[in-house]
């Protein structure tokens, strides 16, 4: 984007955005979250929509001057609706967690029980963990892989504690595991115990409005959150969405499930946000129309090869990964066992030649969080630069040298110089 008018005005913020930018461009993103917009995006993001007010929803607004607003507000939530076939979607959740948070509050009672998956076996921060505040408020129980080489859920134990707790949602969701959940069996637990089935697709939402992964609405879920900037490839935010009957969000309605919808709407506004960012959701409509065009399947398609031709390659060079494999963009290794490094030390040696990656936990770490033993790789970044195969075989290569030669400054030095070069001639979008 030209940014001339900042160059001027205030060139020490001008100095870190262009370095963002040209880190971005000479380094390899395999944070599993991260990915780059269209340049159309960034246009809708750096729009006039940042100057406006819209507390409330389309048509139901508390300011005046709400013409176009509403009109983009409407076209993110009509996109939503049709890729990921529900009758609600509220766009206005600034990113995952408050989406989250704002499910919980729309359905549950301080104290009540909500499940979702055991940090270290993949799950989120806000999912449960002990240093949420939402963990002081709900009781969070959880459930966790019962067969760690190939990643299956012990279903049976999550009907046990589900019924023991007393559990009101049953979260299928993730942010480190590398396979499907089984929706179908999640559906019937909560059926069980008379919970709403909740997902948090924030990982895999791309995946899923590709038509690449299940999508749990086929399976009866009620609620979905996401964030719309991972695989989804659009800007920082969230969205909720849900099935049910859908009606004015201004007016208090009973707490039924048909009724989710609306007690959805309430709880984000006025309940948890204020003002929605109508530049985000501007750009939440941008990105949503790419994600409907044939393009996009290609991509989504290739960013789950992509993944498995880097699992292969590093398994078939004794990297031991957390399932043994990967079904959807992501992978987790066990530094440990691969390297004899922490995740945390595996991660500063690949930053040290310019590939970012992110420090994880791996099932029942014995390691702290900070500097745990695994390290989760992704490709949606690079997919979007338009590496396939090849690349994916290069880069691990290049990732396996790193670990290997680490103590060699010369060498690092050297294939810092080469991965640069590589990167170089996969641009970013728009640049
Ligand atoms: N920070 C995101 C991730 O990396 O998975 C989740 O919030």
């Amino acid at each position: 984007m030209n940014k001339t008018e900042l160059k001027k005005s205030d060139p020490e913020v001008y100095a870190t955005v262009e370095g963002e930018m040209q880190r971005q461009r000479e380094g390899v993103e395999l944070i599993a979250s991260e990915n780059y917009v269209s340049p159309a995006v960034l246009e809708a993001l750096g729009s006039h929509m940042t100057n406006k007010y819209a507390e409330g929803f389309p048509g139901k607004r508390y300011y005046g001057g709400q013409e176009f607003t509403d009109a983009v507000e409407t076209l993110a939530i009509e996109r939503a609706k049709k890729i990921f076939r529900c009758n609600h979607a509220n766009v206005q959740p600034l990113s995952g967690a408050p989406a989250n948070i704002a499910v919980y509050f729309s359905w549950l009672e301080p104290g009540d029980a909500i499940m979702g998956m055991d940090l270290s076996h993949g799950g989120h921060l806000t999912h449960g963990s002990p240093v949420t505040y939402m963990s002081k408020l709900f009781n969070f129980v959880r459930y966790k892989m019962g067969d760690l080489e190939t990643g299956a859920i012990d279903y049976d134990d999550m009907l046990k504690v589900a019924k023991q707790e007393k559990v009101k949602i049953i979260l299928a969701g993730f942010s480190a595991y590398p396979r499907e959940l089984d929706y179908a069996k999640i559906r019937a637990v909560a059926d069980e115990v008379g919970a709403i089935a909740m997902a948090d697709v924030a990982h895999v939402a791309g995946l899923i409005a590709a038509g690449e992964l299940k999508n749990p609405f086929d399976y009866g879920f009620n609620v979905v959150t996401t964030t719309t900037h991972k695989t989804l490839r659009g800007p920082r935010g969230g969205m909720i969405l849900s099935q049910g009957k859908v009606s004015n969000p201004l007016k208090a309605v009973e707490k039924t499930v048909e009724n989710l919808p609306t007690l959805i709407d309430r709880s984000v506004f006025p309940g948890f946000q204020g003002g929605p960012h109508m530049n985000n959701i501007a750009a939440i409509a941008v990105a949503l129309g790419e994600a409907m065009q044939p393009e996009y399947k290609v991509y989504a398609k290739q960013v789950i090869l992509n993944a498995k031709t880097m699992a292969e390659r590093l398994m078939s060079n004794g990297c031991k990964l957390v399932t043994n494999g990967t079904d959807n963009h992501m992978m987790v290794v066990d530094c440990v066992k691969s390297f004899g490094l922490n995740g945390k030390e595996v991660q500063h040696i690949l930053d040290e030649v310019g590939i970012s990656a992110s420090k994880s936990t791996v099932p029942d770490d014995t390691l702290p969080p900070y500097s745990p033993s695994g390290l989760r790789l992704g490709t949606p970044a690079i997919t979007t630069r338009g590496m396939k195969e090849p690349e994916i075989d290069k880069l691990t290569d290049f990732m396996l040298q790193a670990i290997r030669e680490h103590a060699d400054e010369a060498k690092m030095a050297q294939l810092k110089v080469s991965v640069r070069e590589f990167c170089l001639s996969f641009p970013l979008p728009g640049v």
